[in-house]
């Protein structure tokens, strides 16, 4: 089980016994046996597996690159390094093949780049935490979903007393002073002085979910762009380069992927059965992600496996799709924070009653749930799908790949004789 099938699995499990209660009244006629047979089996798996809503820092998917990966140096060149909170250092400095106007580098050379107790002092007052998924834009599935904690990258621009002729900035994880290990992304400077309605700052993060980030996760400090695939998300920060470069220069743009590409709204299934018996329940359990466009509803479509579909309707769209139900957001969060308890000022959320704004939430997952019944002796395919705030179902409207993985996931389905 992935760590976002297994922290699903305690929500879901409430969802089963609420429909189970709910359905011994109103539906008198359906099988309750099987029907207990489902609840009971998930109640037993969550038991044994405790899920939550958001992912421990150690159960998170990772993706990285350096050899040897830098936060696995022993303790000495971890401080020789600055990849330890009391030796860390961020340069903010100028492009010289394409140089900004602005006043003061923060930079190794003078003595004056960002170190850590620098960047504490700057928290006191800006410090923001939100919630963010973490994907990678060719990954399947999310890696992991988080509360991030830092403070603007903006707040630290600003101490450089940007002027003019600024329109990118670049940035870069240490990579063992071997340029070929050098893992860089950047963002237009609009994007980091200015956030969208509604949207989360770009951050200089140093806590996930209320705990320093772990060398493995990008500390002591990595970025945390709220609205971007992970690539834009660079680990072991240390150098922030102001530049009148007008075009991107990510790591990612080779590989072919679309750097600009803003998180797409999609569901994957978290757990089913592969095989149940004619009468029992089929419970399906998934995740989607919320991305750009939101998210209204997820669907599923259970279809024969022996009916061929048009080619001319690759995505489905006049397939019989029904609803599945999209879940509330939890009133505890996991992830390893105390009681579950989301910190106060967590942006998004209501200050008086700690409950979110909306929900779900842009750049965040919600869970979803259905109990299907009533299904013939078969073998079927079973699909899932998101629409989004604008009506449009995934992976419309942009299905291509190296932009977000969207594609529609696929399970295979047998329902046997009695
Ligand atoms: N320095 C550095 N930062 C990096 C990477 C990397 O290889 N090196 N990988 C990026 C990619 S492609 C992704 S998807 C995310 C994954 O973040 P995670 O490993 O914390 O889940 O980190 C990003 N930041
Ligand atoms: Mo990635």
């Amino acid at each position: 089980m992935t760590p976002i099938a297994r922290e699903h699995l305690e929500l879901t499990r409430r969802y089963f016994l609420k429909l189970g209660a709910a359905s011994a009244c109103a539906l008198p006629s359906l099988p309750l046996l099987a029907y207990d047979n489902a609840i009971a089996k998930e109640a037993l798996a969550a038991a044994i597996a405790k899920l939550e809503y958001l992912t421990t820092q150690d159960s998170f998917g990772t993706v990285e690159r350096g050899d040897p990966l830098p936060y696995t140096h022993p303790p000495e060149k971890l401080r020789e390094i600055g990849l330890v909170r009391e030796t860390w250092k961020l340069e903010v400095v100028g492009d010289p093949a394409a140089p900004p106007k602005f006043e003061a580098s923060l930079s190794r050379e003078l003595g004056t780049a960002l170190d850590w107790g620098g960047l504490m002092t700057l928290a006191e007052k800006h410090a923001v935490r939100f919630l963010k998924i973490m994907t990678c834009n060719n990954g399947g599935s999310p890696l992991g979903m988080g509360l991030w904690e830092g403070v603007p990258l903006r707040t630290v621009i600003w101490l450089t007393k940007p002027q003019a002729d600024i329109r990118r900035v670049f940035y870069y994880g240490y990579h063992n002073d071997d340029p070929k290990q050098l893992f860089q992304s950047s963002l237009p400077i609009g994007r980091v002085l200015e956030d969208p309605p509604g949207g989360d700052p770009v951050i200089l993060c140093y806590k996930l979910n209320g705990e320093y980030l772990s060398g493995k996760r990008g500390g002591p400090v990595r970025m945390i762009v709220p609205d971007a695939y992970g690539f834009k998300s660079v680990k072991w920060l240390t150098r922030v380069v102001l530049t009148n470069a007008p075009a991107a220069n990510d790591t990612y743009a080779s590989g072919n992927n679309d750097i600009d590409s803003q998180m797409k709204t999609f569901a994957r299934f978290v757990s089913r059965p592969a095989k149940v018996k004619v009468g029992e329940a089929v419970p399906v359990t998934g995740v989607a992600q919320v991305g750009i466009s939101g998210l209204t509803r997820v669907q599923y479509w259970l279809s024969p496996q022996e009916v061929e579909w048009p080619a001319d309707d690759p995505y489905f769209t006049k397939a019989d799709w029904k609803d599945a139900e999209l879940l509330a957001a939890p009133e505890s969060w996991g992830g390893g924070l105390t009681e579950g308890k989301l910190p106060a000022g967590t942006l998004g959320f209501d200050a008086a009653t700690g409950r979110p704004l909306t929900w779900p939430m842009r750049n965040t997952l919600a869970h979803w749930a259905v109990l299907i019944s009533g299904v013939a002796a078969g073998k079927y395919d079973l699909r899932c799908r998101t629409i989004d705030a604008n009506g449009i179902a995934q992976p419309l409207p942009r299905p291509f790949p190296k932009s977000g993985r969207n594609s529609i996931e696929q399970m295979p389905l047998t329902v046997e004789e009695g």
